[in-house]
């Protein structure tokens, strides 16, 4: 699969801070687990190549992205805990649910965000077939869980 890996040099200097204190916690729909698991591989490759501590990166795995938002509570609410980044995938074509579980995951991460006033990232791919999924999850059009962990960093720097 093809390296999308991405470091802060590659963006925007703005932002950039040094994350080696900060802790993470990445939570992981197991719907569609090859896509999600690509997105978790680049988000904690991009989040170590950027200076993060492996001993500060919490996984946690929910069912399906409908349980992305209640892990990013669970984990939102922990004081220690700097950022959250929520991974999953919702592919159209296989689910009437569509609209409703991708707006309720958005909503939901939004307002965790709120809440406990940290970043909480919408790390969710939301294709018409897995094809699409697996062409944004390490394939040709980059990897959404990059994108997702330099989004993190960037708002820890804020
Ligand atoms: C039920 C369901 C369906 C049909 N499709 C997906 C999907 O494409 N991606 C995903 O992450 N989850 C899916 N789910 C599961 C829901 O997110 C949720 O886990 C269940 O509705 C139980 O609350």
């Amino acid at each position: 699969m093809a390296s999308t890996q991405k470091n802060l040099s590659q963006h925007s200097e703005k932002n950039i801070q040094d994350i080696s204190g900060k802790k993470f916690a990445l939570i992981v729909s197991e719907w569609n687990e090859e896509v999600t698991e690509s997105l978790f591989q680049g988000a904690m490759e991009t989040l170590l190549k950027n200076g993060a501590i492996k001993g500060n990166i919490i996984r946690k795995n929910v069912p399906g992205s409908f349980e992305l938002t209640l892990g990013a509570q669970w984990m939102a609410q922990e004081e220690e805990i700097d950022a959250v980044i929520c991974l999953g995938c919702v592919i159209q074509g296989e689910t009437k649910h569509f609209d409703f579980i991708c707006d309720a995951v958005a909503n939901g991460i939004t307002n965790v965000g709120i809440k406990y006033n940290k970043p909480v990232i919408f790390g969710v791919l939301t294709p018409d077939n897995q094809k699409q999924a697996l062409d944004r999850a390490g394939g040709k059009h980059g990897n959404k869980g990059d994108e997702a962990a330099i989004t993190a960093v960037k708002m820890l720097g804020f």
